[in-house]
C-alpha cells in the first residue's frame, strides 16, 4: 500500500496518526518541541492551544499529511504550492515540522480570539450601538432588525418566511420590490455556513442601503429595475449556535451532527468535496434537499424565478463561479468571467480590495453546491462571493470591516445587474 493510501485509509484516526508520525520522526521532533517552548520555561500542564496556520502543501503526499493532521480545514487548496488554512493543535504542529511541510501562524489561538469577541460583544458599550453596522448581531437581533426595516419601507418591503430550520427557526426574507417594469428577480443570500458572520451582514446592509429614502440615483435605478430578495441568515440554527456554543461551527444542526446546506443541493450531490460521514465539514445529508433550509431555498429560487444570485460566504476576497464539482468548464463560462471581471473591477473601484476570480472548482471540487444548482438547475447567473478578509483572524472579522466590506459588496452587486442588460454574447 502506498503511504499516500496509508494516510488517507488513516484519515480518521487522527490520534494514532499523530502518534505514529510522532515516533517516525522522534529525535526531530524533540529538538523542534524543545525549540517551541520559551527558553527556561518549566514544563507546564497549560490547555492545548487551537491555531490556524497557514500551510504551503508541496506535493499530494504532504498535503494528504496535513489533512490528517488538521483539526479543521478553513480555506481551500488552490494549485499546488498555493497555501490552506488548517487548525492545529501543539502536537500537529510539531507533526507538521517533523513532515518537513512548510507553514506560518495565521491565528497563534484561535480560542482566545473568539473569547476577546465574546467580551467585546456583552461590555456594555457594545449593547445598542448608534450605527447598527458597527457590530455583529445574533439571530434574534438581526430578525428584529429586519422588522424594522420592512417596517421603515412598508410601501416597497415585506418581511415574509420562506421556510423553517431543523430546530423550526423563520427563514426569513425581505422582499424589496419597488413599482418598475421588466423587473429582474435578484436573490442574495449570506450564512449557509454558521461561522461566516461577515456574510450575514453585508446582505443586510445591501437591503437597507437600498432602501434609504434618500439612497443614491444609481442604487434607486438598481430598485425600479429589481425584484430584490435578501435572505442574511439561511442557516439560523448554526448561526446561533455559534453565538451560543461553538464560534467556529460551520453546518446546521440537523441531528446534533449538522449537515453541510452548501453540499446538500442536487447538482452533482454525493460527488468530489463532499462527504458520507456526518462528522465531516464537509457532510452532504442523506440526500438533495434534505434539509429544511436548502429544500426552501430551492422553492423560493425554482418559485421567483431567481435570475441573478450572489451566495455570500468568507473567506479569501474571491469571487466564484461554476462550476465549483468539476473542472469542466461550464455551459456560459466565459460570460461567467467576463462579468466578474467587471465585479471585481467594482469592488476595487469601491474600497481598493482585490477579490481574486475563478471557477470554484479551480480552488478544489464542492459538489452539491447552490451555486452550481442555481445556475446549472435554474439557469441562473449564479456567483458564489468568499467576502473578507484575504487571511487575517479567519472568520473573526473586525466589525470596522463590516461597513467596508458592505461597500464593495454592493458595488459587485449593482454591477452584475447592469450585466444582466448586456447582449447574451453567442
Ligand atoms: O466550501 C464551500 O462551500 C465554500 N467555501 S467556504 O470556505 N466558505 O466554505 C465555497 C464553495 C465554492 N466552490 C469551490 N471552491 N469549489
Ligand atoms: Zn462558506
Amino acid at each position: 500500500m502506498s503511504i499516500l493510501a496509508w494516510v488517507q485509509r488513516h484519515r480518521r484516526r487522527r490520534a494514532a496518526v499523530v502518534l505514529v508520525v510522532a515516533s517516525l520522526a522522534a529525535s526531530t521532533l524533540s529538538t523542534i518541541a524543545r525549540r517551541m517552548e520559551p527558553a527556561g520555561a518549566p514544563p507546564t500542564a497549560a490547555a492545548d492551544v487551537r491555531r490556524a496556520v497557514r500551510v504551503w502543501p508541496r506535493n499530494e503526499l504532504e498535503l494528504a499529511w496535513i489533512r490528517v493532521l488538521a483539526l479543521d480545514e478553513w480555506t481551500e487548496h488552490l494549485v499546488p504550492g498555493a497555501p490552506i488554512d488548517v487548525v492545529v493543535d501543539r502536537a500537529g504542529a510539531v507533526a507538521l515540522t517533523a513532515q518537513g511541510v512548510r507553514w506560518a501562524v495565521l491565528v497563534e489561538d484561535i480560542d482566545a480570539v473568539a473569547t476577546a469577541e465574546r467580551e467585546r460583544l456583552t461590555a456594555p458599550s457594545a449593547q445598542r450601538p448608534t450605527d447598527w453596522f458597527a457590530e455583529y448581531h445574533d439571530f434574534v437581533a438581526i430578525a428584529e432588525h429586519l422588522r424594522e426595516l420592512a417596517a421603515r419601507r412598508p410601501d416597497v418591503t415585506t418581511l415574509e418566511v420562506i421556510g423553517g430550520s431543523a430546530e423550526g427557526r423563520p427563514l426569513l426574507a425581505l422582499h424589496i420590490n419597488a413599482p418598475g417594469a421588466n423587473k429582474v428577480p435578484i436573490l442574495l443570500n449570506g450564512t449557509q455556513h454558521a461561522r461566516e458572520w461577515i456574510a450575514s451582514m453585508v446582505p443586510i446592509c445591501i437591503a437597507e442601503r437600498a432602501l434609504a429614502r434618500d439612497a443614491a440615483p444609481e442604487l434607486q435605478q438598481f430598485l425600479a429595475k429589481t425584484d430584490l430578495w435578501v435572505i442574511p441568515v439561511v442557516n439560523p440554527d448554526g448561526y446561533q449556535y455559534t453565538w451560543s456554543s461553538d464560534r467556529y461551527w460551520r453546518k446546521n444542526r440537523a441531528g446534533g451532527h449538522g449537515v453541510d446546506l452548501n453540499r446538500n443541493f442536487s447538482i452533482a450531490w454525493g460527488g468530489d468535496g463532499s462527504s458520507a460521514n456526518k462528522r465531516s465539514q464537509i457532510y452532504r445529508g442523506t440526500g438533495p434537499f434534505s434539509e429544511r433550509e436548502s429544500a426552501a431555498l430551492r422553492d423560493l429560487v425554482i418559485g421567483r424565478g431567481i435570475a441573478l444570485h450572489v451566495d455570500f460566504h468568507s473567506y479569501g476576497q474571491l469571487l466564484l463561479h461554476p462550476w465549483t464539482h468539476t473542472k469542466k468548464p461550464a455551459p456560459d463560462r466565459d460570460r461567467f468571467a467576463a462579468i466578474a471581471d467587471r465585479m471585481a473591477s467594482a469592488i476595487y473601484a469601491a474600497r481598493g480590495q482585490r477579490y481574486e476570480i475563478m471557477p470554484g472548482a479551480k480552488l478544489y471540487p464542492a459538489s452539491g453546491t447552490m451555486t452550481d444548482w442555481a445556475s446549472g438547475h435554474a439557469q441562473a447567473l449564479s456567483f458564489t462571493i468568499e467576502l473578507r478578509p484575504r487571511g487575517g483572524s479567519g472568520f473573526v472579522l473586525p466589525p470596522d470591516q463590516i461597513r467596508p466590506t458592505c461597500d464593495e459588496a454592493l458595488a459587485a452587486v449593482l454591477e452584475l445587474r447592469q450585466a444582466a442588460d448586456l447582449p447574451r454574447p453567442r
